[in-house]
């Protein structure tokens, strides 16, 4: 309208004073459509941002599914305590999340002197969650076995909503369960006491983090064959470990699991698995000197860049050895198939993260004359992944309603041999899973999932890890079937009974 205005003016005959009449008019006019157009421009640009509130109260399926299956008096605990984290991750953890993933890790190697230092600089956010981790019992809670057969399911739950606001700290504590696994399926031998106690305290103060280094130079699925470190026993008993440690994630661990060779007095080792053995060691002494290690480099990772993943040197590194000799890799299996079930749990949180926010958008955002969530096809898009979460949610929580069963040997062997098959399937499926999720979930943002500053670009980038690490999909199918042969077949029936 002020265009025509406009022109209809420019094409008369006019006075000197009509002129400058008609030039003020013009100056206006365009001033006028300047200001529509600026205001046009900030209205068309500005989108509601997607939300999720209390993530334990929005998840009607883990909240029935909780309702379903605890007894009354550990749901009425376990309720409140959901409530109160599920607040405390939307008013202070996601907030330590983006924190994180602003301030990655930085490697100093030398001070300002030339001194070799090998330093590990993390964000006061990330040791932050260290504090977090401790507090919240995430890993001490399915020790303590409160709530007995049902604690291990409640940690899996607190560690499924922590996930996707945790800033990557999800890893360090999947190994850190992994190795209190480990050192409680050995008795707890009273060398490791100290450890176990660190591993599964609630005192931020006491609590360690573990890592599990276990891929070398010459790759990372095929162990037996790949690990070319060396034990060196010492007078004392205790053993030396030389050798390099290709990929090793959150190095900034308190302590370690790893496997080496033992030297023989010729200084020959055996080869192949059964060459193997599983050692412990702490990565810093007191004073935070590192235990005769030297880091190498940070990786340069396409995601989970909120953790410090590094190539070590091992040049002596002081270690005990924790499993028979030659017996490393069953022993470290036990924190294997630990981490793999919070590779799932990540992959599951991930899912619900994006589709979560995926739905908050389409109850906000306007396309076509109408929001997203009036358009068939869209809501089509969105209930399918809808699906898949849960699904993947249900076999999550039936592997750790199985594990809880196990580690309170309240499993029978036919349940003992559905949770060692269903392992390596739910984190072989979800890890791949994830991914697909994460890559529709952006897509029912449009362009705007594609940019850096929502956030949504991480999430989609930190799940394409879950196919590859602990075990990449085709290792993760030969466990299958390695589960298989070890039942003699037993397992199948027991499982086509159970999908039955
Ligand atoms: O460290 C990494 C990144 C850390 C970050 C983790 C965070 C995740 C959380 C995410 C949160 C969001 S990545 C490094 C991960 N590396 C792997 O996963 C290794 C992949 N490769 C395999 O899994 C292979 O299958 C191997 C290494 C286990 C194969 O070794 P072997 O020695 O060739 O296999 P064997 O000879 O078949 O098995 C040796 C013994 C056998 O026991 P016995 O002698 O009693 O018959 C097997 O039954 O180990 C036993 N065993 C198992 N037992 C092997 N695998 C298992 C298992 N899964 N469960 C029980």
């Amino acid at each position: 309208w002020d265009r025509c205005q406009m022109l209809s003016i420019k094409g008369t005959n006019r006075t000197m004073g009509q002129e400058q009449q008609a030039s003020m008019k013009e100056k206006r006019g365009l001033e006028d459509l300047e200001m529509h157009l600026a205001r046009r421009e900030t209205e068309a640009l500005f989108q509601e941002q997607p939300e999720t509130g209390n993530p334990y109260l929005e998840d009607t399926l883990l909240r029935s599914y909780l309702k379903a299956h605890l007894p009354p008096k550990v749901l009425e605990e376990v309720h409140r305590d959901l409530e109160r984290f599920g607040n405390r991750l939307l008013t202070q953890i996601q907030a330590l999340s983006w924190e994180c993933e602003q301030n990655p890790p930085v490697f100093q190697q030398y001070d300002a002197w030339g001194r070799r230092v090998d330093h590990i600089h993390t964000c006061s956010a990330w040791r932050r969650m260290k504090e977090i981790s401790a507090e919240e019992g995430l890993i001490a809670e399915a020790y303590e076995k409160r709530y007995s057969n049902w604690s291990r399911l409640y940690q899996a739950v607190k560690l499924y909503l922590f996930s996707s606001s945790s800033g990557g700290f999800s890893c360090p504590l999947a190994m850190t369960d992994g190795a209190a696994k480990v050192i409680e399926s050995l008795g707890i031998p009273g060398s490791l006491r100290n450890a176990f106690d660190r591993l599964t305290s609630r005192d931020p103060k006491k609590f360690w983090t573990s890592g599990q280094w276990m891929t070398e130079r010459r790759g990372g699925s095929d162990v037996a064959n790949s690990t070319e470190t060396v034990a060196r026993k010492q007078p004392d008993g205790s053993y030396r470990l030389y050798g390099f440690k290709w990929f090793t994630s959150a190095a900034d661990s308190d302590v370690t699991l790893t496997l080496a060779r033992i030297a023989d007095a010729e200084g020959q080792c055996t080869q192949g698995s059964r060459g193997l053995s599983l050692f412990f060691l702490r990565v810093r002494d007191e004073e935070g000197k590192l235990n005769s290690i030297q880091v190498q480099r940070l990786k340069n990772k396409l995601g989970t860049r909120q953790m410090a993943t590094a190539e070590l040197w091992l040049q002596g590194a002081r270690a005990e050895l924790i499993s028979a000799e030659g017996r490393g890799v069953a022993a470290i299996s036990n924190m294997l198939n630990i981490t793999r079930i919070h590779n799932v749990i990540g992959a599951v949180a991930s899912m619900r993260r994006m589709v979560s926010l995926s739905r908050d958008y389409a109850r906000k955002r306007v396309a076509f004359g109408k929001l997203l969530k009036d358009h068939p096809l869209h809501m089509q898009t969105i209930a399918r992944m809808e699906v898949q979460v849960r699904g993947a949610f249900l076999l999550l929580m039936e592997i750790v309603r199985l594990l809880g069963l196990a580690e309170t040997n309240l499993a029978s062997e036919q349940e003992q041999l559905l949770l060692r098959l269903l392992i390596p399937m739910a984190k072989l499926y979800t890890g791949k899973q994830a991914s697909a999720v994460a890559v529709e979930a952006m897509e029912s943002f449009g362009g705007q999932g594609y940019m850096e500053d929502t956030g949504l670009p991480v999430i989609l980038r930190d799940t394409l890890v879950l196919s590859i690490w602990e075990g990449t999909t085709n290792i993760l199918s030969l466990d299958v079937l390695r589960s298989l042969a070890k039942s003699q077949g037993q397992v199948m029936p027991v499982f086509l009974s159970t999908v039955q």
